[in-house]
C-alpha cells in the first residue's frame, strides 16, 4: 500500500507550515470572500481532530480531469497545504504514486476502514450504460470494478459524499445530447440505487478550487454546509451572477460588447448566460484572481444543472 503509506508519512512530516498554521491561514485569507461564514479560529483546534478521521477518497469516471486540475491550481491555500495538511486524501488516481491492484485494493480496505466516516469525492459522471461497462476504473482478482460499481460500494459506506464538477453533479457534458453511455450524476444515480449518504453538489466545468476545499473543509468539520434546491452549497452558488456583475451597469444603459475584444459593455449580445447562473466567480474570479469568464468571453453556465445544453449555444444570445 505504497500510496497510503507515502501520502500518510508526507502528513506526519513537518513541511514548513503546520496543519495548525495552515488552518489559522484559511480562517484569515478567506475573510471577506465566503470561507470566513463557516470558520472561526475557536473551530481550528477541533478541525485538526476532525480531519484525522475523516480521509478523502477522490474517484474519476467520466470527465476530463479538470475538476482535478482546477484543484491543483489552488493557490490560497496552496495546492501543496491543501494536500498535506487540510484533507488526508488516500486515493486519488492522478496523484497517487500507486497504481493497478495495490490501488484497488487499497481502496477499498480504507473504506472499509474508516465505513461511515470517510468522504468519496466523485469526480466525473458515472455511465450507467451496458452494465456500466464504459467506464472500468480498475480490477480486483481479475474482475473488472466499473465506475458504477465503486459509487455503488463505497457511496453507500462513506459518510458524504462529494459530487466535484458538473459531470458528477449533474451528468455534464458527457450527459449532453446523444449520450450513449447514458452518463449520470450523483444525486440521480443515488436515488436510483437508494443510496441516502449525505451529498454534496460542486458543480462547475471546472469548479473553483476555493469550492471544492471550502465545501470539503466544511463537510469534514462542521458537516453538510447549507445547500440550494441543486445540492450545492449557498455561500459559493446563493448569488446570481448577472445581478453582481462589474458590467450590469452597462447592460442597464444598452451599452452591449459587439465582439469579445471589446473591453467594456455588457456580454448579452454575445450569449452570457450570467442572468440564469447562480456563483460568486464575479467576486472570487479565477486563476489566483486574476480574471474570470466574463472579463475574456462569456459565462457559459457552467454551474447550472442543464449545462451544457441547456446553456447552448454558448455564444449566441439566450
Ligand atoms: Fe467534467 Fe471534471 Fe468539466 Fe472536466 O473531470 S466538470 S468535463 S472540466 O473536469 O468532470
Ligand atoms: Fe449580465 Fe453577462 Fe452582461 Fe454581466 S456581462 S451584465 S452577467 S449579461
Ligand atoms: Fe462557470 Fe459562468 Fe463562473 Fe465562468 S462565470 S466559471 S461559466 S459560472
Amino acid at each position: 500500500m505504497k500510496n497510503k503509506e507515502s501520502l500518510h508519512n508526507c502528513q506526519q512530516k513537518k513541511t514548513g507550515v503546520s496543519r495548525r498554521t495552515f488552518l489559522k491561514t484559511v480562517t484569515g485569507t478567506a475573510a471577506g470572500i465566503g470561507i470566513s461564514q463557516m470558520f472561526n479560529p475557536a473551530l481550528v483546534l477541533a478541525m485538526e481532530k476532525a480531519l484525522e478521521n475523516h480521509p478523502v477518497l477522490w474517484i474519476q469516471g467520466q470527465g476530463c480531469t479538470g475538476c482535478s486540475v482546477s484543484l491543483l491550481n489552488s493557490v490560497e491555500p496552496s495546492i501543496a497545504d491543501v494536500l498535506l495538511k487540510v484533507i488526508s486524501l488516500q486515493f486519488h488516481p492522478s496523484v497517487m504514486a500507486s497504481e493497478g491492484e495495490t490501488a484497488m485494493k487499497n481502496l477499498y480496505e480504507i473504506a472499509e476502514k474508516y465505513k461511515g466516516k470517510f468522504s468519496l469525492a466523485v469526480e466525473g459522471a458515472i455511465p450507467v450504460a451496458a452494465d456500466g461497462k464504459y467506464c472500468i476504473i480498475g480490477e480486483i482478482d481479475h474482475k473488472e470494478i466499473t465506475m458504477v460499481d465503486v459509487v455503488k460500494d463505497l457511496g453507500a459506506k462513506a459518510g458524504s459524499v462529494l459530487a466535484i464538477g458538473a459531470c458528477a453533479a449533474y451528468g455534464g457534458i458527457p450527459a449532453a445530447e446523444g449520450n450513449v453511455t447514458g452518463a449520470t450524476g450523483v444525486m440521480d444515480f443515488f436515488k436510483t440505487a437508494g443510496i441516502k449518504t449525505p451529498t454534496v453538489n460542486i458543480p462547475g466545468c471546472p469548479p473553483h478550487p476555493d469550492w471544492i476545499v471550502g465545501s470539503i473543509a466544511h463537510l469534514l468539520t462542521k458537516g453538510v454546509p447549507e445547500l440550494d434546491e441543486y445540492g450545492r452549497p449557498v455561500v459559493f452558488y446563493g448569488e446570481n451572477i448577472h445581478d453582481n456583475c462589474p458590467r450590469l451597469e452597462q447592460y442597464e444603459e444598452g451599452e452591449l460588447s459587439e465582439k469579445l475584444s471589446d473591453p467594456k459593455g455588457c456580454r448579452m449580445d454575445l450569449g452570457c448566460k450570467g442572468p440564469d447562473t447562480y456563483a460568486d466567480c464575479y467576486k472570487r474570479k479565477w486563476n489566483s484572481g486574476m480574471n474570470w469568464c466574463v472579463d475574456n468571453a462569456v459565462c457559459i453556465g457552467c454551474v447550472e444543472p442543464g449545462f451544457p445544453d441547456a446553456t447552448s449555444p454558448f455564444y449566441e444570445p439566450a
